[in-house]
């Protein structure tokens, strides 16, 4: 079992500047300087309990490289990449002025994209077995022709394209569990047959006005977009039951040669920007399920990219979880928050939350 994982210290270093919790500080509005909500933090905390906890050593660390423009054009139109390269010396922002960059940030950019690449083409070409890419700036959200939700380069959209035009992979289906909607991968593939899109969502939250379970991919694609969006306050009952009774079955249906996780953990009960409560060890069995799957479906082949997750203290157990999965790890590291986050009242489903769920659950044998 070889688990590959990618880190690089300049995904620490993009640079999203002190925003105002989501607005540009602004004395004259009151608005006090604070570090963006997407900060270095998270993120480079999870990869130091990867280091501390000693799981590191039970991965097989990936190099990542940069994205090429060919590579960022399957996804992107010239525009876009060109508006990102003019800002490159400067900073600016990647669309919707919620997203802002400093110098240099496309170079980082690029590395993020290139990491979920090398981390979907190793475990295709069979270097490892399953993989983690751990990587800033996050990219879901990010359309063809512009940026939004602190995303630059829709990462996952360009690695499964990637990986199909590089080696011939044709089913691939994608699963986001990042508690916004993964607009950005459902929009690349909406017209496609060949990729399924799966995203799990709390409901309308980002953006706002989409992830509906009307939604359901175009032309050809009609069927293989599904969405699931959640109410607030779902726990793990609710998420797992998603996954057993939406996630899975789609799954089984569309029989992928390749999954794709957009692994966020902004679904946790003390994220900032969602009002969910998937604790570490929710996730643990999320992993566990996704893993399963792709052990039956596709060989085993599964990689995870990282998306959202913005609590600096607790994103990094969720992390963890889920990279020890993937790792085989037989003696999970404890979640000490897991005592007082796992007993909370109203873990275990809901009955609005089962009705949501049923929605999502009747379109998934409409899957061929
Ligand atoms: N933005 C993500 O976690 C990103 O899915 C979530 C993005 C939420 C943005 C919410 C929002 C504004 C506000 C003001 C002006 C513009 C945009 F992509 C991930 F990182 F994974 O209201
Ligand atoms: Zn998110």
């Amino acid at each position: 079992m070889s688990t590959g994982y990618v880190y690089h210290e300049l995904y620490g270093w993009h640079d999203t500047g002190t925003h105002a919790g989501l607005l540009p500080a602004d004395p004259r509005r009151g608005l006090q300087p604070f570090r963006h909500f997407e900060n270095a933090e998270a993120k480079r905390r999870v990869h130091e309990l990867v280091v501390a906890t000693g799981l590191v050593d039970r991965l097989t660390r990936l190099a990542p490289r940069p994205a090429t423009d060919e590579e960022i054009l399957l996804v992107h139109t010239p525009g876009h990449l060109a508006r990102l390269v003019a800002a490159n010396d400067t900073g600016g922002d990647a669309g919707d002025g919620g997203s802002p960059f400093g110098p240099g940030a496309l170079d980082i950019a690029r590395l993020a994209t290139g990491g979920v690449i090398r981390a979907a083409e190793a475990v295709v070409d069979g270097e490892v077995d399953n993989s983690y890419a751990l990587v800033r700036p996050p990219g879901h959200h990010a359309l063809s022709d512009v940026g939004m939700g602190f995303c630059m380069l829709a990462n996952i959209a360009i690695a499964v394209s990637a990986v199909r035009a590089s080696r011939g992979v044709e089913r691939i289906a994608v699963v986001d569990i990042d508690v916004h909607h993964g607009n950005g991968t459902q929009a690349a593939f909406e017209d496609d047959p060949n990729v399924l899109t799966v995203s799990v969502h709390q409901d309308r939250v980002f953006p706002p006005d989409s992830g509906f379970v009307t939604e359901r991919g175009t032309g050809a694609g009609h069927g293989y977009a599904l969405n699931l969006p959640l109410p607030p306050g779902t726990g793990n009952g609710g998420y797992l039951e998603a996954m057993r009774r939406v996630v899975l079955p789609a799954l089984h249906r569309f029989r992928p040669d390749l999954i794709v996780v957009a692994a966020g953990f902004d679904a946790n009960p003390v994220d900032p920007l969602a009002r969910m409560m998937v604790t570490a060890g929710g996730y643990r069995q999320i992993g566990r399920m996704l893993l399963d799957a792709a052990a039956e479906l596709c060989d085993g082949r599964i990689a995870f990219a990282h998306e959202g997750g913005y609590d600096p203290v607790y994103v990094p157990f969720c992390a963890h979880a889920v990279i020890e999965v993937l790792a085989g790890v037989e003696q999970p590291f404890e979640d000490p928050f897991g005592v007082n986050f796992d007993n909370q009242g109203q873990q275990e489903l809901q009955p609005h939350q089962e009705t949501a769920i049923e929605a999502a659950e009747k379109l998934v044998a409409e899957i061929g």
